[in-house]
C-alpha cells in the first residue's frame, strides 16, 4: 500500500521556472554585469540541464567563460547561483509563485490519510523551502519528512541519486511510494530509482517522453476544475 509520495519542487509543486528560476538568473546577471540574457526559449533549452550551476556551467560552452570569471568556471558559477539564489527567493516574496493547481490540497489529503510527503529535487533548499513557507507558511518544511535538495548528492537528475537518498532516509521500499514528477529528466531519476511516477505536465515539458509514466495528467486538479488525464489509467 502507498506509504510515502515523494514530489519533485520546480514544474511540479509551482511553475518556478519560467518567471522565477530564469527571471533571477537574469537579474543576476545584470547584478554581475554580464551581458547575458536567457530568453524563455534558450532558457527551455538550458532546462535540459538540471541545477542552477551546471546550467551555468553549460552554459559557459556555448558562450564562453565571461571575463569577470578569473577564479575559473566552478567559482563563477557557484557566485552567480548565489546572487541568483537571493533574487529567486525575492520574487517569491514580490510578485510571489503560486502552487500549482491541486497541490496544496493533495498534500492535506495525504498528510490526512497518514501518508508520508518527501521532496526530491534538483534545485537548493533554501529556494524549496522558501516556496513552501511564501504558499503554506513558516513551517510548511515540517510537513515533509525528508528534504532531498541540491548539492546532497554529486549526480544530480536524471540520475536516481536523489530518489535514492530520500528513499534512504524514509526507510522504506520503493514499492511503497510513488514519485510526482514534470519533466523527463524527473521521470528517468525516479523511475531508475525504481519508483511508480504520476508525471503533471507544464508549459515547458508537456511535449517530452514520458512513456514509462504510471499516467500522465494535466495537473492535479480541483474539484472545481478537475485535472485531464494525458495517458494512462486513473488507478495506474
Ligand atoms: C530543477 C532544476 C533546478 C532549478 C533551479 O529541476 O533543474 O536547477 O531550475 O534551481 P527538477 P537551482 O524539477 O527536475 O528538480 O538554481 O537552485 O539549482
Ligand atoms: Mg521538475
Amino acid at each position: 500500500s502507498l506509504q510515502a509520495v515523494i514530489f519533485d519542487v520546480d514544474g511540479t509543486l509551482a511553475d518556478t521556472e519560467r518567471d522565477g528560476h530564469r527571471v533571477a538568473f537574469n537579474a543576476a546577471f545584470r547584478e554581475l554585469g554580464l551581458d547575458w540574457q536567457w530568453d524563455e526559449s534558450t532558457y527551455g533549452e538550458l532546462l535540459e540541464t538540471g541545477g542552477g550551476k551546471e546550467r551555468v556551467l553549460r552554459y559557459i560552452q556555448r558562450a564562453g567563460l565571461p571575463d569577470a570569471a578569473q577564479d575559473g568556471p566552478q567559482a563563477f558559477a557557484a557566485s552567480v547561483h548565489a546572487v541568483k539564489t537571493r533574487h529567486f527567493k525575492a520574487l517569491l516574496q514580490h510578485p510571489g509563485i503560486p502552487l500549482r493547481p491541486g497541490v496544496a490540497r493533495l498534500l492535506r489529503e495525504l498528510r490526512q490519510a497518514s501518508v508520508r510527503l518527501a521532496i526530491a529535487t534538483t534545485s537548493a533548499e533554501e529556494s524549496v523551502v522558501a516556496l513552501l513557507q511564501a504558499n503554506l507558511g513558516e513551517d510548511a518544511a515540517n510537513g515533509f519528512d525528508v528534504i532531498g535538495a541540491g548539492d546532497v548528492v554529486a549526480e544530480k537528475k536524471p540520475a536516481p541519486d536523489i530518489y535514492r537518498w530520500v528513499q534512504e532516509r524514509l526507510g522504506l521500499d520503493a514499492a511503497c511510494c510513488l514519485a510526482v514528477e514534470d519533466s523527463n529528466p524527473g521521470l528517468r531519476a525516479a523511475t531508475a530509482a525504481g519508483l511508480k511516477t504520476v508525471v503533471t505536465v507544464n508549459g515547458y515539458t508537456s511535449r517530452q517522453d514520458f512513456a514509462a509514466a504510471t499516467a500522465v495528467l494535466s495537473d492535479l486538479g480541483e474539484p472545481e476544475r478537475p485535472f485531464r488525464l494525458l495517458r494512462g489509467t486513473a488507478h495506474g
